[in-house]
């Protein structure tokens, strides 16, 4: 049934000189009527038309500025330290505003190397003498050193409120109104993992607002930037920990320490969020975190984080990139693959100072061997075929800081001979390695990794090495944009 032309709205109509055009002759036929209409009916096809063609053009526009990178690589490759080398490029203002939540950090990953070493100096069961005689594990104690162990025990004692500070700053978090925030607490003595000295860590889940929950502590300086601890707040940890610092510098500093730990094989100095050298520092009173003790903060990535970012210089003007970390662990793996249907990019981390050591989800698997059986995974997947591929061979300062104390590859990895045991021999054998991989198992031979051995820790040659990656990517992504759109 058609719609006949009501005399109302053409009387209303009469003041919209447009809508007075349009309307019907008055004399109108029904024929005529209905030949307008099916015109009208056509015009109106082509105009939808055109509106959708637009809408698919401005979608394919708004694609086509938009980057998706994916950070890959097992936990503690360096993933979340390569995204804050993106924020102090490319969001600044956001990452000055954030250094007072990483002051709890900080201080976290201090008062946990603290613990560590208490721990180290606690006997367990393997320091027993196994019943068929001789000690019970490779990592136990010579019994002339056990025996200086009461000599530590002052020390210890005075130290003991660090333990307290660590629960406090645990519990901070814990008290994030974000009910989804979860902490992972390192464990305690007589849970399954505490035999595996120094083994597990406190997480956040990331996504939620983990800083604001330790901006708790948070008060406005009455001038410079960023907010910081009110320092006349007695509950502040930094008041315990400045009272320790020279206990804790004692304590660091110690010869029979140091021989405990080479007996334990604890090495501190290679471990995660290390600030043991900087404990005067760091425990002043008025301390504020410089951009590098941000850099080398940790805090274990559980879930999966997306930041973004806007370009606004050059020609990369309006390009949004959308960077997404993700836990590295293995127990967290299986989130990433959503993320790899329309991924621009995937930078892979694969820290090649850890040939000797093993994951800490599994003290069975060799960290060098689960990146490479990553990689493989990864370059092999055919779903991550088009995606432009940029292998950081991390943790370059710790390889050669391992290889210059005489720390022979060979022995962890039998397959590297007889080569010189130096920096760029070793290096090099490890770019090989992995660019041997890509090429035998990409699905894609047009496709090139393109490799760098970084530190990403280092800004200033993380930020040429960013700088580089930016163009690579952009460049290959207007390549594929051309293709799909012209
Ligand atoms: N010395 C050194 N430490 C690094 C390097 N890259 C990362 N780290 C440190 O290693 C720890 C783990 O890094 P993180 O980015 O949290 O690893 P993720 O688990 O892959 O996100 C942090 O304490 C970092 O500061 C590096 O190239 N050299
Ligand atoms: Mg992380």
């Amino acid at each position: 049934m058609s719609p006949r032309p009501p005399t109302v709205s053409r009387r209303r109509s009469i003041s919209d000189p447009l809508a007075f055009a349009l309307l019907p002759p008055p004399n109108e036929t029904p024929a005529e009527r209905e030949q307008r209409l099916r015109r009208e009916a056509e015009a109106k096809k082509v105009n939808d038309d055109i509106d959708d063609m637009l809408k698919a053009e401005r979608a394919a526009q708004k694609k086509r500025k938009e980057v998706k990178i994916l950070l890959l690589g097992q936990s503690e490759s360096g993933k979340s330290t390569t995204l804050k080398q993106f924020q102090i490029i490319h969001a600044h203002s956001q990452f000055q505003a954030e250094r007072s939540a990483w002051r709890a950090v900080i201080y976290l990953n201090l008062v946990r190397s603290v613990r560590r070493i208490l721990d180290a100096i606690t006997l367990d069961e393997s320091d027993e003498e196994s019943p068929y005689g001789g000690p019970r594990s490779p990592t136990a104690l010579l019994p002339a050193t056990r025996q200086r162990l009461p000599e530590l025990a002052t020390l210890k004692l005075r130290l003991s409120p660090i333990i307290a500070i660590e629960e406090q700053l645990i519990q901070q978090l814990a008290c994030s109104e974000e009910n989804d925030t979860r902490i992972m607490l390192p464990p305690r003595q007589g849970s399954p993992e505490f035999g595996q000295r120094g083994s597990g860590e406190i997480s956040v889940r990331t996504g939620v607002n983990w800083k604001q929950a330790f901006a708790k502590f948070k008060g406005k300086r009455p001038t410079g930037e960023g907010n910081i601890l009110p320092r006349n707040d007695p509950n502040d940890p930094i008041h315990v920990l400045h009272a320790c610092a020279d206990d804790m510098n004692t304590l660091w500093n110690s010869p029979l320490i140091k021989d405990i730990l080479q007996q334990r094989r604890i090495r501190l100095e290679e471990s995660s969020g290390f600030y043991l050298n900087e404990i005067t520092r760091i425990t002043d009173l008025n301390y504020v975190p410089s951009d590098d003790d941000v850099l080398k903060a940790r805090l274990k990535t559980v879930g999966v984080v997306e930041h973004s970012f806007s370009l606004d210089k050059g020609t990369e003007k309006g390009v949004d990139w959308k960077i997404y970390d993700v836990g590295g662990a293995r127990n967290q793996r299986q989130a990433w693959a959503p993320y790899f249907e329309d991924v621009n990019a995937i930078i892979f981390l694969a820290p090649i100072s850890a040939f000797d050591q093993v994951l800490s989800e599994d003290p069975n698997v060799n960290r060098l061997e689960d990146s490479l059986l990553l990689w493989r995974n990864i370059v092999s997947n055919k779903l991550l075929q088009k995606v432009h591929l940029v292998l950081f061979l991390n943790k370059c300062d710790l390889l050669q800081m391992k290889l210059d104390n005489g720390v022979m590859l060979n022995q962890h990895m039998t397959s590297y001979g007889d080569r010189p045991n130096d920096y760029d021999s070793v290096s090099r054998y490890f770019r090989n390695k992995f660019a041997a991989l890509h090429q035998s198992f990409s699905p894609n031979q047009d496709r090139e990794a393109y490799i760098h051995l970084t530190c990403v820790t280092d800004t200033r040659k993380t930020s040429e090495v960013i700088t580089n990656v930016r163009d690579i990517i952009l460049k290959e992504n207007l390549k594929d944009s051309r293709l799909i759109y012209v």
